[in-house]
């Protein structure tokens, strides 16, 4: 596919989770209070990455997208769950997410507890319930233990606690790497691995996208990072340390702006040796290993 059929891939596909998304909650016998919370902050927008990451992988495997459709929405419902945590005042407590109103400041904060925890409970029965034909039991075991081993302890509420542990002090660059690789590596990974076992990847190929989603995951975060402080000019060409504006342990506090984007360039280059040594299609993954370099959001 040429970038304009990538680009129209990845919106139709981008539009197929988010008409999706909602219905899983539509059809749920529960109160409409909390049903509302959980469809507000779906609904809120977002690049979808992981969702579509996973879809990705299933095209590079010359699969049919449509069965990977409930785990994409699985994971990024997860992902969701998190962001409204995240932003609860015991967290960062932000006011805004994506332009609008958090979850806590419409709903109030016991109520988005309980949305962001009956999103993260909402996935696995998902996983659980769903595509009882194209999937062996022992890729539905695959997939959820997966998810979980991404998104808890051994994951992204690992690297959640570590960070939190980590401000107002410079950590190690082996610190840094540890929360950054849990708290937004592991899930991300876990998109491209989960599209790997529904595709039915060999052991080598799934040795190789762990790679691959690894490399790749780090990038995500590093760009993430250069993206907070990118616009303060004053800033690039010396360490920013952790007393930068909100206290945080970034890439670029510990490497400069230009030691981040050296990082950066090293795991996207590092991702896509991976990916190009397994045999299938590259080109949507090599694509959005492309955009995650270069996002500007
Ligand atoms: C509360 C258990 C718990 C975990 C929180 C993901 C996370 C861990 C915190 C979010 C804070 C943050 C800004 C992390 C940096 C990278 C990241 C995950 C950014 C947000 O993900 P995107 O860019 O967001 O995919 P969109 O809005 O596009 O969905």
């Amino acid at each position: 596919m040429d970038s304009t059929e990538i680009e129209q891939f990845l919106k139709i596909k981008k539009s197929e989770i988010e008409e999706q998304l909602p219905e899983y909650i539509a059809k749920l016998s529960a109160p409409e209070k909390l049903k509302e919370a959980m469809t507000y902050s779906l609904k809120a927008g977002g690049k979808r990455i992981r969702p579509l990451l996973l879809l990705g992988t299933l095209h590079s495997f010359g699969k049919v997208e449509k069965v990977g459709l409930p785990v994409a929405c699985a994971i990024e419902m997860i992902h969701t769950y998190s962001l409204i945590h995240d932003d609860l005042p015991s967290m960062d407590n932000d006011d805004l997410r994506r332009g609008k109103p958090t979850n806590h400041k419409v709903f109030g904060e016991a109520s988005a507890i309980l949305a962001g925890d009956g999103l993260l409970t909402l996935s696995f029965q998902i996983i659980a319930d769903s595509m009882e034909e194209q999937l062996s039991p022992k890729q539905k075991l695959a997939l959820i233990s997966g998810l979980a081993k991404a998104a808890g302890p051994e994951g992204m509420v690992g690297g959640q606690i570590a960070d939190m542990e980590g401000e107002g002090s410079v950590l190690s660059l082996k610190d840094l790497e540890y929360i950054h690789i849990h708290k937004t590596g592991k899930l991300l990974a876990y998109s491209v691995m989960a599209g790997a076992i529904i595709a039915d990847a060999n052991k080598e190929q799934l040795y190789m996208l762990e790679q691959f989603a690894h490399h790749l995951g780090l990038a995500f975060q590093i760009r993430d990072d250069i993206l907070d402080i990118e616009g303060s000019e004053e800033l690039i060409g010396k360490p920013v340390g952790s007393d930068t504006e909100n206290n945080k342990n970034t890439y670029p506090a510990l490497l400069t702006i230009q030691g981040a984007k050296e990082k950066l360039s090293f795991h996207i280059d590092e991702a896509k040796r991976f990916l190009y040594s397994v045999d299938m299609k590259h080109d949507i993954l090599n694509y959005m290993c492309n955009l995650i370099a270069s996002r500007d959001h």
